[in-house]
């Protein structure tokens, strides 16, 4: 199958949704002060890859749903992963004027803009997750995103990454690796499914999957960033060849995980190896 024509074609769902949620200033009144709704799109859309929405809906599609019911999940998980962006970019953080090839929200919007927009943003991807599918289901994927993110995952993750700037070791970086990158794409991909209605063993086999294959894609974003001296990464303490080798055997235990799930499964599988062999 080819993997670009899949984000190509579902790429478009979760942006409506992203659109509906946080118009344009003036397009639509959500109550939200125009400086800061103009704030909150400006890195939403234009749009990044959405590798994670786009996973999201391949993790419903593999346990034999509609890639729509994952919607909510999609947006949530992409709305969190911009948040996360605009905060890192800060320059308390790591003081970043571009994005994207464009300014980033703090440069183009103001700092103080950029601290509330990416609250903001973080607040709109639980509303979006709670309001929609079985309240049930989404309560459970409130509680897997929120662990995802929180000290414990995503912004743990990021203390350390600051903390340990000089001097990690490869058992730290991984750890590292694991709660900044990986734990939302397993959140992604777990609350995709979840809202498709997988069972909990498909939902197990899912969230392993997820572990590994997030830990690949950051290493496989170190390796296209080799050249940035930025935090930890992998590529600081062992040779490229190594990291690279690292991301295929990853890349091949996730794939074995998920061997069970048949073909439903391809699109999650094909997203997987872009993830981890992409040259952008
Ligand atoms: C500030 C709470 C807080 C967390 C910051 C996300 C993050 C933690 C730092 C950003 C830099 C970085 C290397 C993050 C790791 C995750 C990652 C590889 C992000 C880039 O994701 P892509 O490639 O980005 O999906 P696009 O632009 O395509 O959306």
């Amino acid at each position: 199958m080819d993997v670009h024509a899949y984000i190509v074609e579902r790429t478009p769902l979760v942006d409506a949704v992203l659109e509906r949620a946080l118009p344009e200033p003036g397009a639509g009144d959500v109550g939200i002060p125009a400086s800061l709704q103009a704030a909150m799109r400006h890195l939403v859309f234009p749009s990044g890859k959405r590798i994670r929405p786009v996973l999201a809906m391949a993790a419903a599609e593999a346990v034999g749903a509609r890639p729509e019911l994952a919607l909510p999940m999609a947006a949530a998980v992409e709305l969190v992963h911009t948040y996360s962006l605009v905060h890192d970019d800060l320059p308390c953080m790591d003081d970043d004027a571009l994005r994207r090839g464009r300014p980033t929200v703090h440069v183009a919007h103001g700092e103080a803009l950029a601290v509330l927009a990416g609250d903001a943003l973080q607040s709109l991807a639980f509303e979006m997750l709670a309001s929609e599918g079985e309240a049930c289901d989404a309560v459970l994927a409130v509680r897997d995103l929120a662990r995802a993110i929180g000290g414990a995952g995503l912004v743990g993750g990021q203390v350390d990454d600051l903390a340990f700037a000089a001097g990690a070791s490869e058992a730290d970086i991984v750890s590292i690796h694991e709660r900044k990158t990986a734990a939302l794409i397993q959140a992604a991909i777990v609350g995709g499914a979840r809202l498709a209605g997988a069972s909990p063993r498909e939902l197990d086999r899912l969230a392993a999957f997820g572990r590994v294959i997030g830990v690949a894609f950051q290493i496989a974003d170190d390796l296209l960033d080799a050249d940035d001296d930025e935090g930890c990464t992998l590529v600081g303490v062992l040779d490229v060849e190594t990291c690279r080798a690292r991301a295929e055997a990853l890349l091949a235990e996730g794939l074995g995980l998920i061997e069970g799930f048949g073909d439903r499964a391809e699109p999650l599988r094909e997203l997987a190896r872009y993830a981890v062999r992409r040259r952008l």
